[in-house]
């Protein structure tokens, strides 16, 4: 050990470097919520090895040494949609390839899962007629076959167009939805929250207030959903910012959330190619801020099939303690983004070997953070 043993001052002096950051990292430690203007000091002034100390100190009050895994299948129902979003490489109209499973299809997919399969992710697009009895009888085929598998179903986009189908609020939508047994829904669809960033990448898509209220809505009929951000392509830093902010407002009114996904954009095969992508680093200092930002939402996940295995088990030191599932090659919507992972399916011994080697704990999860054990 050096002479003088760098402390926790000298420590703040040396990276933390002056003013801004310093203070921030004294509230970090002490339990205090930051500012947005802190946050986009994080981003913008914050190195790295700082950001991942900060990142793992925060993670660690939540969660100590454990990373979440859970065993997981995704079924796409479709993709045709009715909307064209400009980073989308899975809708029929950009990807050149086009499905549209009848629920037989899909009984047919789902019949023989192991029986170590905890949830189901369904996410498929906005199909143009499809309203909520074909997606409830669908629940309902699934909850026949696994009575007590958890589904976690439909993007507040999706649900969004099945009110409209069925000319009814997206609250009565949910509760019939409850009734042929949803469970939770995922965080798709957010992207991003600001109106003008939105009308470039999206402009079809309801706009951020519309995900709010439904998440919002969701929440109060005790139903439990994720977020996610699309990031890494016309957004600012001030944007993000500002997205999580929303994020972590609306989380202290309901609790809802059970954790928050970034998603970096993939550039392939979409109207925003000409876009380059993120680099690693960018993607983890993303990680660590939102772990440091979002001190409301208990878990932050790196969904391995869009970013990769490598970068998603480096994470785990950015604050990142959730690193999704087993997911078994059924999702294409990274797959035909381009994703390094092109048949995503790894087994829980892989996963738990990843965790192990970042130097974490792994604990196989339940839909909602509870271990399973046994
Ligand atoms: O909303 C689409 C994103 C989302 C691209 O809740 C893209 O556990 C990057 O939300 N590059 C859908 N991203 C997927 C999603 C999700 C995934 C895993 C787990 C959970 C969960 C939710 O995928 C869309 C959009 O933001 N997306 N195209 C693309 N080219």
């Amino acid at each position: 050990m050096p002479a003088n043993n760098p402390g926790k001052e000298n420590f703040k002096k040396c990276i933390a470097a002056k003013g801004l950051l310093s203070d921030i990292y004294d509230k970090v430690i002490a339990g205090e919520r930051i500012t947005l203007e802190e946050g986009l000091a994080l981003y913008e002034k914050a190195g790295l090895s700082f950001l991942g100390i900060l990142s793992d100190y925060k993670k660690r009050q939540y969660t100590g040494d454990k990373v979440f895994y859970n065993r997981n299948f995704h079924i796409e129902p479709t993709n045709c949609c009715i909307y064209n979003c400009r980073f989308c490489s899975y809708n029929s109209k950009n990807s050149g390839v086009s499905w549209d499973y009848t629920h037989d299809e899909m009984v047919s997919k789902i019949k023989n899962l192991g029986s170590n399969i905890t949830e189901i992710h369904i996410v498929g697009a906005v199909h143009p007629s499809r309203g909520k009895e074909y997606y409830g009888a669908l629940l309902r085929l699934i909850r026949a076959i696994h009575p007590s598998i958890h589904l976690k179903a439909f993007t507040a986009i999706e649900l969004s167009h099945m009110a409209k189908v069925g000319n009814e609020s997206v609250s009565s939508v949910l509760r019939y939805l409850q009734e042929c047994g949803l469970n939770s829904i995922p965080g798709g669809g957010a992207e991003i929250f600001d109106e003008k960033v939105r009308q470039e990448i999206c402009p079809e898509k309801d706009d951020a207030a519309t995900w709010l209220k439904i998440h919002k809505t969701a929440h109060h009929l005790g139903i439990p959903s994720n977020a996610t951000m699309l990031y890494g392509h016309i957004e600012t830093y001030q944007h993000r910012i500002s997205h999580m902010s929303l994020l972590r407002d609306l989380q202290e009114s309901t609790g809802g959330f059970n954790a928050f996904i970034p998603l970096k954009f993939k550039n392939k095969h979409n109207r925003m190619q000409h876009i380059p992508e993120t680099t690693l680093l960018e993607d983890l200092r993303n990680f660590a801020v939102s772990r440091i930002f979002l001190d409301n939402i208990p878990h932050i996940k790196a969904y391995w099939p869009m970013m990769g295995i490598a970068p998603a088990q480096l994470s785990l030191c950015y604050g990142v303690d959730d690193i999704d599932g087993t997911i078994h090659d059924s999702t294409k919507i990274y797959t035909l983004a381009g994703s390094s992972e092109q048949q995503p399916e790894m087994t829980a011994t892989q996963l738990t070997l990843l965790i192990e080697e970042a130097g974490y704990v792994p604990v196989e999860r339940d839909s909602l953070y509870k271990p399973i054990t046994g």
